[in-house]
């Protein structure tokens, strides 16, 4: 191993490397330690509190997952919300749906969005312009969700891992007063972390959404710089069914992983993944 390298400790017992050609910024913020690390392997590259958010190569993995599914489940989805993903990406994919009129990002953190739009300029391209369809708050994502009511059409939360600044985004009254702030035929996702390595969390979260919205299902994808690769979201929705839609009718988008059959295809889990569920 010559030069220097990046290392995430994703488990206990476990790391993940990547040799790093130059280190963009190191910070502490507010609310964590920030790290911006251009990489031979994945280029540049979001490091928050130690753990890998996103890279220039595989981000439009989850960045389309997270919001495409949801989305493309709504038949006419105009008020929009992202709790986190202050990097853009997320937003970026949300605005390619010509039915939103106006998406919102809640970040409780502005370095991140500042970072992302002088580092990321590929990600955060939909914060970073004036797009009159995108509002950005510098706020906490739980105060937000609290004040609103029967107010959007989909909720994405797009956390960290459930440690330090976002244990709350993954609490049973944080999902409650997210079902409150969504409409009757509202859909919320959530990224709920690595069914190799969180096992608890994923049955716990699962179980939480399931006692509030009637169509709770997981879904996965591949992303290949987090825990285990193989990454899940967890969706609760009021009245549509991401599995039963015709996917003739799906609004044609333009992306790189997100298909109408990877849309169907994401909701066949592997079976000790579907085990976790019952
Ligand atoms: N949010 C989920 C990142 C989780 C990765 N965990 C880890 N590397 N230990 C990503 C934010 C991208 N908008």
């Amino acid at each position: 191993m010559e030069g220097v390298w990046f290392q995430e400790l994703q488990t206990k017992n476990l790391s993940i490397g990547c040799s790093v050609k130059e280190v963009l910024l190191k910070q502490q913020t507010d609310f964590q330690k920030l790290q911006v690390l251009d990489t031979d392997i994945w280029g540049r590259m979001l490091v928050l509190d130690g753990a890998i958010q996103t890279t220039i190569e595989d981000e439009f993995v989850y960045h389309e997952m997270i919001t495409h599914v949801a989305l493309n489940t709504h038949p006419n989805p105009k008020r929009t919300l992202i709790i986190g993903g202050g990097d853009g990406g997320a937003i970026r994919e949300m605005i390619k749906h010509d039915t939103v009129e106006k998406a919102t990002l809640v970040e409780i953190d502005k370095a991140v969005i500042e970072a992302a739009k002088k580092y990321l300029p590929e990600i955060s391209v939909a914060i970073a312009g004036n797009n009159p369809r995108v509002e950005v708050l510098v706020e906490d994502g739980i105060k937000h969700i609290k004040e609103k009511e029967n107010y959007y059409d989909i909720v994405i939360v797009d956390s960290t891992d459930p440690v330090g600044p976002a244990v709350g985004l993954f609490a049973k009254d944080f999902y409650a007063a997210i079902h409150r702030a969504l409409k009757d035929d509202g859909i919320f996702v959530a990224q709920t972390e690595s069914p190799f390595y969180n096992k608890d969390l994923i049955r716990r979260v699962f179980k939480d959404i399931s006692s509030l919205f009637p169509i709770t299902k997981l879904f996965t994808a591949n992303v290949p710089t987090y825990p285990g690769g193989l990454w899940s979201f967890t969706m609760g929705s009021k009245v549509y069914d991401p599995e039963k839609l015709d996917m003739s009718k799906l609004r044609k988008l333009d992306t790189k992983y997100y298909t109408p059959e990877v849309h169907k295809a994401s909701f066949v889990l592997p079976k000790f993944v579907g085990d976790l569920l019952k």
